[in-house]
């Protein structure tokens, strides 16, 4: 396969690297931050505009309905900062604050950062037509690094907006080890605005990993194409099921792809083995409790100042302080 630009290699090399790292252990595992490649972003898209999955319309609902009160809490004294989201996505969510902002005459810089190359650059060609006085730069990479690169354009007060559930998609301790680093590059009295997805009906919360018309069972099984075409792999996509399972005494909701037969699959000269049944887990979708989401703040280092949900009790966007 040929790698065009430089870019694509270092990425192409980690996407490698981290892929044979994760069939090789025990048991076998995936990264579910290589499920956004073009195709995997458009398959959210549908995902997010799916009935059973509830979350981006109660993050919506809080968006739209409470910008205000949480733009009062972003900004006291009028003092000038830059706004940071991880994984900005298409806005379409923080859109709501980034305009009450603007309204409220606010003076910052909005700097969405996000893994996905294809979704920086739409966001370069919308955002000004969405939102013509807004000063923003995309940034694209890993979030630590491009959080840094933004403290190195400026010193101004720091609110980071974590929105969507994203901490979700790391286990407990690791959105405890994710929460320590990010304050570690944060300085007192800079804002985190964190979105949860909270317990509740197990039924559900399963219902929307595990839609009727198969579109997360299409999203996890393009990280399989994904390896074919990238990777030189040759997954029969077809030998591989969708099982989403959620805990509720865990609150942890986990998708997996089990292998139907014995079989083996290359990618590139490396050789790995599945056995009939065998499981890969791909993404955990961690769910909390209001009292969770506290003792985070609290073991992270970060000072709960409050908490906007939607009316159903769904989700919740906290907002925390160093
Ligand atoms: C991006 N993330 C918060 C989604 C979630 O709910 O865990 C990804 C997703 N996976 C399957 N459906 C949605």
């Amino acid at each position: 396969m040929m790698l065009t630009t430089e870019k694509t290699t270092v990425n192409n090399t980690q996407f490698l690297k981290e892929t044979l790292a994760g069939l090789n252990a025990e048991p076998k595992r995936m990264f579910s931050k290589y499920f956004y490649d073009e195709t995997g972003d458009h398959i959210f898209q549908q995902i997010m505009d799916m009935e059973e999955y509830y979350l981006t319309n109660a993050e919506m609902e809080i968006m739209q309905y409470q910008a205000n009160s949480i733009a009062n809490v972003i900004s006291v004294d009028n003092e000038a900062f830059d706004l940071i989201e991880l994984g900005a996505g298409d806005a379409t969510k923080s859109i709501h604050l980034l305009k009450t902002l603007l309204d409220k005459n606010l003076n910052f810089k909005y700097y969405p950062i996000d893994f996905s190359e294809h979704v920086i650059n739409d966001l370069d060609a919308n955002l000004p037509e969405k939102l013509p006085e807004l000063t923003f730069e995309g940034l694209n990479g890993d979030y630590f690094d491009m959080l840094k690169k933004a403290a190195e354009i400026s010193d101004r007060k720091k609110v980071v907006l974590f929105m969507g559930a994203n901490i979700g998609n790391m286990n407990v301790s690791e959105a405890r080890e994710f929460c320590l680093s990010l304050k570690q590059l944060l300085s007192p009295d800079d804002i985190l605005i964190i979105g949860f997805d909270l317990k509740k009906n197990p039924q559900q919360i399963l219902a929307a990993y595990n839609d009727k018309a198969g579109i997360t069972r299409s999203f996890n099984l393009n990280l399989l194409s994904r390896i074919n075409r990238e990777l030189d792999g040759n997954f029969d996509v077809s030998a591989f099921e969708h099982y989403a399972n959620y805990d509720p005494e865990t609150g942890s909701c986990k998708s997996y792809l089990i292998s139907l037969k014995n079989q083996i699959v290359n990618i590139g000269s490396n050789a790995i083995h599945f056995s009939e049944n065998e499981f890969i887990m791909m993404e955990i979708s961690q769910k909390y409790s209001l009292n969770e989401i506290d003792e985070l703040a609290q073991s992270s280092g970060f000072q709960l100042i409050n908490s906007f949900t939607d009316q159903q009790n769904y989700f919740v966007d906290a907002v925390w302080k160093v």
